[in-house]
């Protein structure tokens, strides 16, 4: 008989989650872990749609086998159907196979996991040490009712055991990227540059925004030792030569300190790698506490671009989503970032319950004062707003007529690859068909903003044509914004 010794994490391509839950696997309980990404990038396209059952299959096959504990699924809501077929398809292999579900959805709804036959337990928050509790109930060193954050079936019901605490990160292993085992996804063709990996070192978010699934996680922050995420570092260049690192998490350039000793170290070993980090606008426009000679000193160290959160043009919005910035906040940070050569990326908001057109028009505006100010080099990248349960904004969402899918197969139905990853005009009543416009509007902006970027860097989903200033001046002197002159 096999020794049952590896566990098989699936995902539709998120990397982090899976990289961190098998490296603690491998680090703690010794087993052999295959990470393996389902996604039609593996036979070459850029795509994030539906996956189908035969090319799940064909993907899957070398990987299933009599050695498996279990097989784990990293799940994105947009992901429920393909994780869906892929379950059935483990299922159909071996029906005694547990299957467990991980990541954003079944974080957020617990219970919905387990609607379907083919999962036996959903994970609640952090998997590292989840994950090796599960190793050891599957050899029988552990019973399901003692593993916190997870929900299984039991006695024709489900329970639903306590949460667990957050991963304390400095306590976690390297990140072994080795484990990934189709390799076309390891490095993302970002932007310009080649060989770009991502890298997470932080937990959670120290910020408050009333809308962010940080917030409704309640992640509080923390975060590796500088140490740990240089050797990190060390090794990812040491390894795959990598051309530069996205340092994913929430906020890596706000915490000045840990900062230093990041650079120290980095410059103690003489590691020369171009990267990436999100800050936030309220730290980088504040020149007394961030001062020139830091924003030169990481430009040195290899900075060569920052993300933030614009999110709204209008203050009151952005004084109801708690994001401690003005609209100005964020043209001082821009105007910063621009003269120390940096790229940046700013993020916006759209669609929220109390948004009016008239504050979805100053958001538009200001996108275009960000576009001005920054030379047009400002990346911009609008989302619409999707309500996520336990945060403050949800409860406005609820207010104002949203009511989220309590069943799975609920949200399976609302799930559209074309437009952004749901049906969101169905799903939020507040979006009337003249906001709708408005929206659309605004990624037509959006586009025309990042024309020069986008063909620069020849990012795959870029529009085929764009908006002429005309166009935006039109649309920005619209009748439809007469209504809702600024405020
Ligand atoms: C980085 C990131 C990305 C990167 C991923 C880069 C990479 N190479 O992995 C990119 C840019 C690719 C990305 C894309 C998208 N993303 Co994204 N992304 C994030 C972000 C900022 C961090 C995720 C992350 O890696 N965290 C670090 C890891 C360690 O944490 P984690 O993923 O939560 O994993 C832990 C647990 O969840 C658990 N776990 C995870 N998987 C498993 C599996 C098992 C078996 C177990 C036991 C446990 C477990 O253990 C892990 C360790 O503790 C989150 C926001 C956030 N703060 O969560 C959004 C987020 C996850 N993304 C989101 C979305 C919607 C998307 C897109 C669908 C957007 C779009 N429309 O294109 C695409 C998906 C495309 C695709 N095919 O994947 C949403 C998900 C919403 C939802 N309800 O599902 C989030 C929450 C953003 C948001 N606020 O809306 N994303
Ligand atoms: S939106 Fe950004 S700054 Fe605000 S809580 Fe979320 S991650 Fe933090």
């Amino acid at each position: 008989m096999h020794k049952k010794n590896r566990v098989l994490l699936l995902t539709f391509r998120p990397l982090i989650g899976p990289i961190a839950v098998g490296s603690a696997l491998r680090h703690f309980r010794r087993v052999e872990v295959d990470i393996v990404v389902l996604s039609h990038r593996e036979r070459g396209e850029l795509s994030i749609g539906e996956i189908e059952s035969p090319e799940i299959q064909t993907i899957l096959k070398p990987f299933l086998g009599p050695d498996l504990l279990w097989v784990g699924l990293t799940v994105f809501t947009s992901f429920i159907s393909s994780a869906l077929k892929t379950s059935a398809l483990i299922k159909a292999f071996d029906p005694s196979l547990p299957v467990v579900w991980g990541g954003v959805h079944p974080s957020i709804y617990p219970l919905q996991p387990l609607e379907s036959p083919w999962v036996d337990v959903s994970v609640v928050g952090d998997g590292e040490i989840t994950a090796c509790e599960l190793v050891d109930a599957c050899r029988n060193e552990r019973e399901l009712e003692d593993v916190l954050g997870i929900a299984f079936r039991q006695d024709g019901g489900v329970q639903l055991n306590p949460t667990r605490q957050h991963t304390r990160l400095t306590e976690m292993p390297l990140q072994d990227y080795s484990l990934v085992r189709t390799r076309k996804i390891l490095f993302e063709k970002k932007y310009c540059f080649k060989r770009i990996i991502s890298v997470h070192v932080a937990n959670g978010c120290p910020f408050k925004c009333s809308f962010c699934i940080n917030t409704s996680q309640k992640r509080s922050h923390s975060r590796k030792d500088p140490e740990q995420v240089v050797e990190q570092v060390a090794h990812l260049h040491r390894q795959y030569g990598v051309d530069e690192i996205d340092f994913i998490d929430e906020l890596f350039l706000v915490d000045r300190s840990w900062l230093a000793d990041f650079l120290d170290l980095l410059d103690k070993r003489g590691l020369r790698v171009a990267w990436r980090a999100n800050g936030h606008a309220a730290t980088l426009a504040d020149r007394r506490n961030y001062p020139d000679d830091l924003l030169n000193r990481l430009v040195c160290m290899g900075l060569k671009m920052t993300t933030m959160g614009a999110e709204s043009g209008s203050i009151g919005q952005l004084r109801l989503i708690n994001k401690t910035i003005t609209p100005e906040t964020v043209l001082t940070a821009v105007g910063r970032v621009r003269d120390h050569r940096l790229y940046c990326g700013l993020t916006y908001l759209i669609g929220m319950p109390r948004e009016e057109v008239a504050d979805m028009h100053q958001t538009l505006g200001h996108m275009l004062d960000v576009h001005r100010h920054g030379g047009g080099y400002p990346f911009l990248a609008l989302q619409e707003y999707r309500p996520y349960p336990h945060n403050p904004m949800f409860q406005n969402a609820v207010a104002a007529g949203f009511r989220d899918p309590d069943r799975l197969t609920d949200w399976q139905a609302c799930i559209d690859f074309n437009s952004g990853g749901f049906k969101w005009s169905a799903m939020l009543p507040w979006i009337t068909p003249e906001k709708r416009r408005v929206i659309d509007l605004a990624f037509e902006i959006q586009n025309f903003c990042n024309r020069v970027l986008n063909e620069k860097w020849e990012i795959p989903w870029r529009p085929k044509s764009y908006a002429t200033a005309d166009t935006v001046a039109a649309i920005m002197t619209d009748p439809l914004f007469d209504r809702g002159a600024h405020r």
